[in-house]
């Protein structure tokens, strides 16, 4: 079974990511990791942070000779902002007068209620672990995951449909979002540059006004095949699966698959995605053909074979540089909110981020179908797989 964890603190030494139960031969390309890491580093409404950080994966363990070798994965990232921090977050006692308090929990942020719940007299140790920061290892492993759907010409890709209230409507075509991802210059992410240059607008204006925005991103997973997750079991259901992948992601709220929320309120012969056949179209698959996509490639939590379309709704960021209304956590008196560096805009990184996690729960389901111990055994298994859909 393909699983992976992370660990590490926003300013701690390192972030760690441990990916387990990849197939043995697996070519991992570094150079394609690090391009997934500076990828997610980038988007207009950054903050200071990201000045200092250059993200690169170093591997530790379950890559030899530039393959997998089956064993356990674990890849650090290191923090260059700790040489900044060790005297703050000490792993030993230190000194408690160069500790820095978050003396006042920022409303939106996790601060209140993990003071609360794992009883600390402030919020440090709580932003410190519920920080985006984490999302980097996300990354890290989520790039390996695309190194093996790559096996199965599989690509994930995602792009920006909204930054603050500017949002853009029109379809977006697989090879405009391909596109997008080539580029060395990254704004917003946005397919449509006239909409991206309101939404820059946006970004500049909350820079002004010390407020921040969400929006939302949507990843598209290509060429997928027929199959993958199943209706047979709730917790099997692939679109379930994917949901709360892109939903455990810092500041994401809401979830959607396809054109979810406007079917909702549509009639159905104006929503179902009509089927056509095509003998020989959709090779290696089926042949059979849709008209539209509005399912976003699932339909009955399974994969039918068109693009997966899912789109994650972020939050503004809760850090505001002209903050709300808290209260001091030692003399519960009102004060504002505490205020740290932060980003205004993180739409773009939360989408790549994003694209990580529907990576690496297509990786997780195509081995289930799929699996082996070593690349050679999954590609038999797939091509046997796809030889079935041929005769079908
Ligand atoms: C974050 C606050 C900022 C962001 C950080 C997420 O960090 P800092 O407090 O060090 O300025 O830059 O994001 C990252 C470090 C990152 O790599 O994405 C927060 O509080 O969530």
């Amino acid at each position: 079974m393909l699983r992976f964890s992370t660990a590490g603190e926003s300013h701690g030494e390192a972030l760690v990511a441990l990916l387990s139960g990849m197939p043995a031969g697996l070519a991992v390309d570094l150079d394609f990791v690090n391009r997934e890491l500076w990828r997610r580093q980038q988007g207009y409404g950054r903050g200071g942070r990201m000045r200092i950080e250059r993200d690169a994966a170093h591997i530790l363990s379950g890559v030899r000779h530039g393959k997998t070798i089956g064993s356990p994965i674990a890849i650090l990232l290191a923090n260059k902002d700790w040489q900044n921090w060790t005297e703050a977050l000490p792993i030993d006692e230190g000194d408690p007068a160069k500790h820095k308090r978050v003396a006042s929990p920022r409303p939106g942020h996790a601060d209140l209620a993990g003071a609360l719940k794992y009883n600390f007299a402030e919020a440090r140790y709580v932003l410190e672990r519920a920080s985006a920061r984490e999302s980097a290892a996300r990354v890290a492993a989520g790039a390996i995951a695309k190194l093996l759907l790559r096996e199965f010409g599989i690509q994930v890709l995602s792009h920006v449909t909204a930054a603050g209230n500017v949002q853009l409507d029109a379809p977006v075509a697989w090879e405009t979002i391909q596109a997008l991802a080539e580029k060395e210059e990254i704004l917003l992410n946005c397919a449509d540059p006239a909409a991206e240059a309101r939404m820059k607008e946006q970004v500049d204006l909350v820079l002004r006004t010390g407020d921040s925005v969400g929006g939302i991103f949507e990843v598209v997973a290509h060429n997928v095949p027929p199959g993958l997750g199943t209706y047979a079991n709730w917790d099997e259901r692939l679109d379930a699966q994917l949901a709360a992948a892109v939903m455990s992601l810092q500041a994401v709220k809401a979830v959607e698959i396809g054109d979810a929320v406007r079917a909702a309120t549509s009639l159905g012969s104006a929503v179902h995605d009509e089927i056509g056949y095509e003998r020989g179209r959709g090779e290696p698959f089926t042949g059979f053909t849709r008209r539209s996509n509005h399912a976003g490639g699932l339909e009955g939590g399974v994969s039918n074979g068109e693009d997966i379309r899912v789109r994650g709704y972020l939050k503004p960021i809760s850090t505001l540089r002209r903050p709300l209304g808290s209260v001091d956590f030692a003399s519960r008196e009102p004060v504002k909110a505490a205020y740290e560096r932060s980003d205004v805009c993180v739409v773009p990184a939360a989408g790549v981020a994003a694209e990580a996690m529907v990576a690496l729960t297509l990786a997780r389901c195509a081995l289930e179908k799929f699996g082996g111990d070593s690349i050679l055994e999954v590609r038999r298994n797939f091509e046997g797989y796809c030889q079935q859909l041929r005769n079908f």
